[in-house]
C-alpha cells in the first residue's frame, strides 16, 4: 500500500486530495496543527477510514516536522499547508513569510534527511507572477517559462520556497516538484476568499427572500448605514447587510479544485520531477463572478447589494491572472470536468442547503 503524507490536510485542497488518494488505496496520513478549536469539518467524509490517519504537527516546528517524516516514510509527499491569504500577509508578512518558506523549508530538509525516496510536492502559485505575463500576438497569459513578479508578502515567500524546491532538486536530486496553480474554488472554499464570500451573500439572499416573501424588485434602494431593508407584502420590515467587497476589477483564472488536486497526483506520478501550471486557460473578473452568482438567483443587477468598502483593497494588487495549462494537458493529460459557468451555481447552491441545515 503507497503512504501519501499530507501538510496542510484540513484545507480545501487537503480534503479533496485525500478522498482522491484514498479512493486510490493509498494510506494517507494528514497533519494539521493543535487548536482548541475543530478544524476537521472538511474531513469529517473519510475521518473514520481506517486508511486515514490524522496527525498533530507544525510546518514551522522543524522537530515535529522531522519526526513526522521519519516515521511515516511517505511514498509522497504533499506540501499544502500555507497562510493562504494574499490580503492577510501585508497585515501578517513575518508570519506569512515563516509558514509559507521556512515551512517547506523544512519539509526539504526532513525529506532530505531522513527519507530521501519520498517524492514531494509544493503548493506554488500564480501569485508569483505578480503583474507580468507572456504576449503572444493578442494573447496574454502566464505560463510554466513566464518570469515571476511577486507583489505580495504572499508572493514572495511562495516564489522563495519554489526556489528551494528546485534548489533541493538539483543539489540532492530529490523528486520534488512544484504545481504552479491558479484560483480554484469550491463549496470547501474558505469564507474570507472573494468567491465564497460572494455566494454565501447570495445563498443567504435567497433564503431570506423565499422565507420572507420579499423580492428582488421590493428593493427600494433605501437604507441605513449598514443595512439594506425592503418591505414584504404585509408591510414588515425586512433587513440585510450589504456584501462589502474590494477591488472587483481584478480578473482571475478560476476552477474547481477537485480538478486541481488530481492535476496534483498525476505531477506525482511523473518519472522526472518537472513544474506545471494548472489553469482552465480563461480569465473572468469579480464583476463576472458576481454577475454569475446573483444570476444563478435570479438577480440581474446585483449592484444594490454590493458596496465597495476600501478595506478589502489590498496595497498591491495582480490584477491579471490567466494560465495556460497546454502543458499539463499534454504531458499529463490533465482535464476538468467544471467550468467557470458551474463553479458560481455550484457554490451558491451548496451554501443555500448549508444555511438550510443550519
Ligand atoms: P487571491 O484570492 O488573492 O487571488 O488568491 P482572493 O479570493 O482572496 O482574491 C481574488 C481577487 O478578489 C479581490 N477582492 C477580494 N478578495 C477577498 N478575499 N475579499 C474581498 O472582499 C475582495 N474584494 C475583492 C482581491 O483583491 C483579488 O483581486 C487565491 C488564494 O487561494 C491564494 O492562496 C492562491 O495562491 C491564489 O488564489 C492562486
Amino acid at each position: 500500500m503507497r503512504t501519501a503524507l499530507i501538510f496542510g490536510v484540513t484545507g480545501q485542497d487537503g480534503s479533496y486530495l485525500s478522498e482522491l488518494l484514498l479512493d486510490k488505496g493509498y494510506k494517507v496520513v494528514g497533519v494539521h496543527r493543535r487548536s482548541s478549536v475543530d478544524t476537521t469539518e472538511r474531513l469529517k467524509g473519510f475521518l473514520e477510514n481506517p486508511n486515514f490517519e490524522l496527525v498533530c504537527g507544525d510546518i514551522v516546528d522543524s522537530g515535529s516536522v522531522y519526526s513526522i517524516v521519519d516515521s511515516t516514510q511517505p511514498d509522497e509527499c504533499y506540501n499544502l499547508a500555507a497562510q493562504s491569504h494574499v490580503g492577510v500577509s501585508f497585515e501578517q508578512p513575518e508570519a506569512t513569510f515563516l509558514i509559507n518558506a521556512v515551512g517547506p523549508l523544512n519539509i526539504l530538509e526532513a525529506i532530505r534527511r531522513r527519507s530521501p525516496d519520498t517524492r514531494f510536492y509544493q503548493a506554488s502559485t500564480s501569485e508569483m507572477f505578480g503583474d507580468n505575463y507572456t504576449q503572444d500576438g493578442e494573447l496574454k497569459y502566464q505560463d510554466e517559462n513566464t518570469t515571476f513578479a511577486p507583489r505580495s508578502p504572499y508572493a514572495v515567500a511562495k516564489v522563495a520556497a519554489h526556489s528551494l524546491v528546485h534548489t533541493y532538486r538539483e543539489a540532492y536530486g530529490l523528486h520534488a516538484t512544484c504545481g504552479i496553480l491558479f484560483n480554484h474554488e469550491s463549496e470547501r472554499r474558505g469564507e474570507n476568499f472573494v468567491t465564497r464570500k460572494i455566494t454565501k451573500y447570495v445563498a443567504g439572499l435567497k433564503c431570506l427572500m423565499d422565507d420572507t416573501g420579499v423580492k428582488d424588485c421590493d428593493v427600494l434602494g433605501s437604507h441605513r448605514r449598514e443595512v439594506l431593508y425592503w418591505d414584504n407584502q404585509d408591510g414588515d420590515e425586512v433587513e440585510t447587510k450589504y456584501l462589502e467587497l474590494g477591488n472587483i476589477d481584478s480578473h482571475r483564472d478560476w476552477g474547481h479544485a477537485a480538478d486541481y488536486v488530481r492535476g496534483m497526483w498525476l505531477m506525482m506520478q511523473e518519472e522526472s520531477p518537472r513544474d506545471y501550471v494548472l489553469a482552465t486557460g480563461s480569465t473572468h473578473s469579480v464583476r463576472e463572478f458576481l454577475n454569475a452568482a446573483f444570476n444563478s438567483i435570479g438577480i440581474e443587477d446585483w449592484s444594490k447589494y454590493v458596496v465597495i468598502n476600501p478595506k478589502f483593497f489590498r496595497p498591491a494588487e495582480v490584477d491579471y491572472l490567466k494560465g495556460n495549462p497546454s502543458g499539463a494537458e499534454s504531458a499529463l493529460k490533465w482535464t476538468r470536468d467544471i467550468s467557470f459557468d458551474g463553479l458560481a451555481q455550484r457554490m451558491v447552491e451548496s451554501d443555500i442547503q448549508n444555511i438550510r441545515n443550519e
